[in-house]
């Protein structure tokens, strides 16, 4: 037995009635014990685990659209297909019985962890691939990400069943680009969007931030101070604010800039001024460790 399996599990939120609660969050490994949808609405929050308090928002806003009787279901696969060649699959965290104790605290009905082998049998064939959104911005410095996530998030979608699945807008082209699958293949799923939550000095809550060195970890600190400054300066000209950004992210001496554009939030496609639903976007390396962010404009 293990050490975590002895903890006492202490809960954050009120019992739902009506809902038998042993303390357990059910967990499935294998598609075919994914149970049938019992509750009147099952919320599928899709994540790679490693679970942090971005995710959690996730969780709290899709037990809220649940309702107390519905069902809230988390998903924890990393995913292969969406990494790159020489990326950084194998040393992706994977902290199996803290997510497991996470969603036990989160009161999450049901843990979804299916394997590589089942979820990609070996002469898979059939991908999706989204042609437009895809082609800019992360889809451009990490080919084959997008057919990636959204083969995953489409299987997901398939085996699990959800009314509605919620995603935060720290990935804001992964978001845009699943309402566009969500929309061209008729899913009926309702996709819901959370603002990003962030570390108290501002950084996005994320996974890979566990990657970060001490010193790295404090100047990443200055996306958000760059996104900011940028936004407040007031500029039009997306030029200007780039160069803005620019500046900002480079007096940290260990960020080293994969991008920085200003997109229309619905074509991501690049813009010259400042319109309503304009979006800033940056990729920003601290060592090895790539971390994205946003913000919308004006
Ligand atoms: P992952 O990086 O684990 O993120 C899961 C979900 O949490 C995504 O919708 C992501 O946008 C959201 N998220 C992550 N950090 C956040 C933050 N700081 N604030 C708000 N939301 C945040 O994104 C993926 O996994 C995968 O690509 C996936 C969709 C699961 C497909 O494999």
């Amino acid at each position: 037995m293990r050490k975590s399996d002895l903890r006492p599990v202490k809960f954050q939120f009120a019992r739902r009635p009506g809902v038998v609660h042993d303390g357990q969050v059910q967990i499935v490994d294998a598609i075919v014990n994914v149970p049938r949808q019992r509750a009147r609405a099952r919320v599928l929050v899709p994540t790679m685990g490693a679970l942090h308090k971005g995710h959690e928002e996730l969780i709290r806003v899709a037990r809220e659209r649940a309702g107390r009787d519905g069902e809230v279901v988390v998903s924890i696969f990393v995913n292969p297909l969406q990494f790159e060649p020489g990326g950084d699959y194998e040393r992706y965290p994977r902290p199996e019985r803290e997510d497991e104790e996470f969603c036990r605290k989160l009161d999450v009905d049901l843990l979804f962890r299916p394997s590589v082998a089942e979820m990609y049998p070996e002469n898979s064939s059939v991908f999706v691939d989204e042609a437009l959104l895809s082609s800019v911005l992360e889809g451009k410095s990490r080919p084959g990400h997008f057919r990636g996530v959204c083969t995953v998030v489409a299987k997901l979608f398939n085996i699990l069943q959800p009314n509605a699945a919620i995603f935060g807008q720290k990935d804001f082209q992964q978001l845009a680009i699943i309402r566009r699958m969500v929309r061209d293949l008729n899913f009926k799923i309702d996709i819901a969007a959370v603002p990003t939550v962030r570390e108290e000095d501002g950084l996005a809550c994320s996974s890979r931030n566990a990657y970060l060195n001490a010193e790295e970890r404090k100047q990443a600190a200055v996306l958000r101070k760059a996104l900011r400054a940028a936004k407040d300066s007031g500029k039009k000209s997306a030029k200007e604010i780039v160069d803005l950004a620019r500046q900002a992210i480079s007096g940290a001496p260990l960020a080293r800039i994969d991008y920085v554009d200003v997109v229309d939030a619905e074509s991501l496609q690049s813009i010259e001024s400042v319109k309503p639903n304009s979006l800033l976007a940056v990729a920003v390396y601290f060592g090895k460790t790539r971390l994205i962010d946003n913000i919308l404009l004006p």
